[in-house]
């Protein structure tokens, strides 16, 4: 199972993303150091980065890239797959195949996350809103397949996104979509907000889950809030689930307290449920 610490090399002033704006190189020697074992990189755009040293990084730390994010393109540019647009959904699916030929030479998967985007509340126009973004993750997810690639389809908060908001939305869309190669990214936070009952919906996602965003309640650190986190990693233990897991929360009060403290928790929660 990953661990993999969040980062962008992008300097934004808010989102749920640990380290930012720093050099890739200090990004990689700082979550091993601080005892991660993947690393998750959001992107602004593909070429944010230079593939070739991410790449090198990469063997040199012995650190998994886990995703790659790709919500700052939705927040910052405005593509997302719910557009009402032609040609904004096309640049959006353009865009996310470059994530996908990124992911590929990384080893790592694609998130769609606030690329998911909104589909408005006219119930008239909704199922054709709806079944266009299921065309844009078809194709991609085609794209995907060519290259060896996961998508995570990330349900959100009913404040970020209008049509995927819990597991059995995230469970119904992938089912429309019939990609193997798209999974569910489950994110507690997201799921705190949303969820009639946390476990069960892990447990309802168990078959198509790929991945895990861990932030307590009020997205910070696990541990700074309410969300009962041992109860979510002991579900995690008993469906069996070994993929990864990101720490995507607020650098509160700053990146290396909020890292430590993310990763001593979480493994304080892991010695309770062993012993
Ligand atoms: C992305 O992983 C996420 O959780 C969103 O809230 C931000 O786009
Ligand atoms: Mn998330």
């Amino acid at each position: 199972m990953k661990l993999a610490l969040t980062y962008t090399p992008t300097d934004i002033a808010f989102g749920p993303i640990v380290l930012r704006k720093l050099p890739l190189a200090e990004a990689f020697a700082q979550a091993a150091a601080w005892g991660f074992t993947g690393l998750e990189i959001h992107l602004r755009h593909p070429r944010d980065i230079d593939w070739d040293e991410a790449h090198r990084l990469q063997q040199h730390y012995g650190l998994a890239v886990t995703t790659l994010g790709t919500g700052m393109a939705g927040v910052m540019d405005g593509l997302t797959f719910g557009d009402a647009d032609d040609a904004v959904r096309r640049r959006t699916v353009n865009l996310v195949k470059e994530y996908i030929h990124l992911a590929s030479l990384l080893g790592s998967a694609v998130t769609i996350g606030f690329l998911n985007g909104r589909i408005g509340n006219d119930p008239a126009q909704r199922p054709s809103r709806r079944q266009a973004v299921v065309e844009c993750y078809r194709e991609c997810a085609a794209t995907a397949k060519d290259q060896k690639v996961f998508l995570l389809c990330e349900p959100l908060n009913r404040y970020e996104c209008d049509y995927l908001n819990t597991v059995a939305d995230g469970l119904a869309l992938l089912e429309e979509i019939g990609a193997d190669n798209v999974l569910l990214l489950c994110d507690t936070f997201h799921m705190n907000i949303e969820e009639v009952d946390i476990n069960a919906a892990l447990r309802q996602a168990r078959s198509r889950l790929g991945y895990i965003h861990l932030a307590d309640s009020n997205r910070q650190a696990p541990g700074r809030g309410h969300t009962p986190l041992v109860d979510v990693l002991r579900t995690l233990k008993q469906i069996n689930y070994e993929g990864p897991i990101g720490f995507e929360y607020l650098p509160m009060p700053d990146a290396s307290t909020a890292a430590h403290e993310g990763m001593l928790n979480v493994c304080k929660l892991w010695q309770d449920l062993i012993l």
